[in-house]
């Protein structure tokens, strides 16, 4: 019968584990609520990525005044050689959030005759299709997939890896969203999972005249006032929420103090919605901060490397210094 035959044929899955360590799922309703009933409201940038979100990220990386994505990518593009040399061969690459991204892809195809892609990410369907993809594409590469959440650690213990130098990949400044004992505490949490002779290439946005980081986050076609608003958009429809999204206007502004990008949500008048059945309400001008973007000099970047146990190797610009790759490895155990 041919419906069996279907069925056999369908092809087993080309990943050599998939780890589901249950991460105990973001709270979008309680933390919205909470986040809204702060004096400064805030709310977190991991919301910001639903469906319409991720595809509005995806034009971000594509517009003019985005530099970070393209600059690193071709960062990427003329430090092969370097990057073979330092990781060896038979390298194991651990990528935190594991997106679909190309990045990753240039990474493989720079390293020499890596053995061995585990992937890590918050959200198991996007992580297994993501690493499957990958799989397919690279069938002499050992791909793995752990769904965690890379925040509470690295913990590679248990898993039946190839021995090559372990090199985990942080591209796309993803380290300049959080906080920064946060980071430090994130980097912390890598070097926990990682012997003294591993490594990690991270991906870092620097410091720049205020014009060119502004435009980056507030482009003239609004792209990233649509990726900001959408979040409105998402609470509307998943919470029964009734925020009029026309009386907020997207704002991006350069917090010098802190050495970060800001992006906010501007109330334009005093206005009143509810979600959830809480109501809550806003000043005119009052803001809602969505999402800080930190930019670090070399010297702060590595000053931060250094409180998290690391010590900054090599690092590699591009010719207008918009961008930098830091190639870290850990101050040994004492
Ligand atoms: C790539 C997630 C770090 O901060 O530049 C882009 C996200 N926000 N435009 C960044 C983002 C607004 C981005 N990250």
């Amino acid at each position: 019968m041919t419906t069996t035959l279907k069925a056999a044929s369908r092809p087993s899955t080309p990943l050599a584990f998939f780890d589901d360590q249950h991460p105990s799922a973001a709270d979008f309703r309680r933390d919205v609520l909470d986040g809204l009933s702060a004096p400064q409201k805030y709310l977190s940038p991991i919301y910001f990525y639903d469906a319409e979100g991720s595809a509005l990220f995806d034009a971000i990386t594509e517009l003019p005044e985005y530099y970070p994505t393209r600059t690193e990518l071709s960062i990427l593009d003329t430090i092969g050689n370097e990057l073979a040399e330092r990781a060896g061969s038979g390298a194991v690459i651990v990528e935190p959030g594991s997106g679909s991204s190309i990045k990753i892809r240039k990474l493989i195809d720079a390293l020499d005759t890596p053995a061995a892609y585990v992937g890590l990410d918050i959200s198991g369907e996007h992580l297994q299709q993501a690493c499957t993809v990958l799989a397919e594409d690279y069938p002499g590469l050992s791909i793995g997939a752990i769904c965690a959440d890379f925040t509470t650690g690295l913990d590679l213990d248990g898993y039946d890896l190839p021995g090559g130098r372990r090199l985990v990949f942080f591209p796309g400044s993803t380290i300049g969203n959080f906080e920064i004992q946060d980071a430090i505490d994130l980097l912390k949490g890598f070097r926990a999972g990682m012997r003294d002779d591993d490594a990690i290439l991270i991906g870092v946005d620097r410091v720049k005249d205020e014009q060119t980081l502004v435009d980056a986050y507030d482009d003239s076609q609004g792209v990233s006032a649509a990726f900001n608003l959408n979040l409105v958009t998402r609470i509307n429809r998943e919470l029964d929420g009734t925020i009029d999204a026309g009386k907020l206007r997207h704002l991006a502004l350069w917090n010098e103090k802190a050495s970060r990008i800001e992006m906010h949500l501007q109330a334009v008048d005093d206005i009143e919605f509810s979600i959830a059945g809480e109501t809550f309400a806003m000043k005119s001008g009052e803001t809602i901060h969505t999402e800080n973007s930190h930019k670090f000099t070399p010297e702060a970047f590595s000053a931060l490397a250094a409180r998290a146990g690391f010590t900054v190797r090599t690092h590699w610009s591009d010719e207008r210094e918009l961008f930098t790759l830091y190639w870290l490895e850990p101050d040994s155990k004492a």
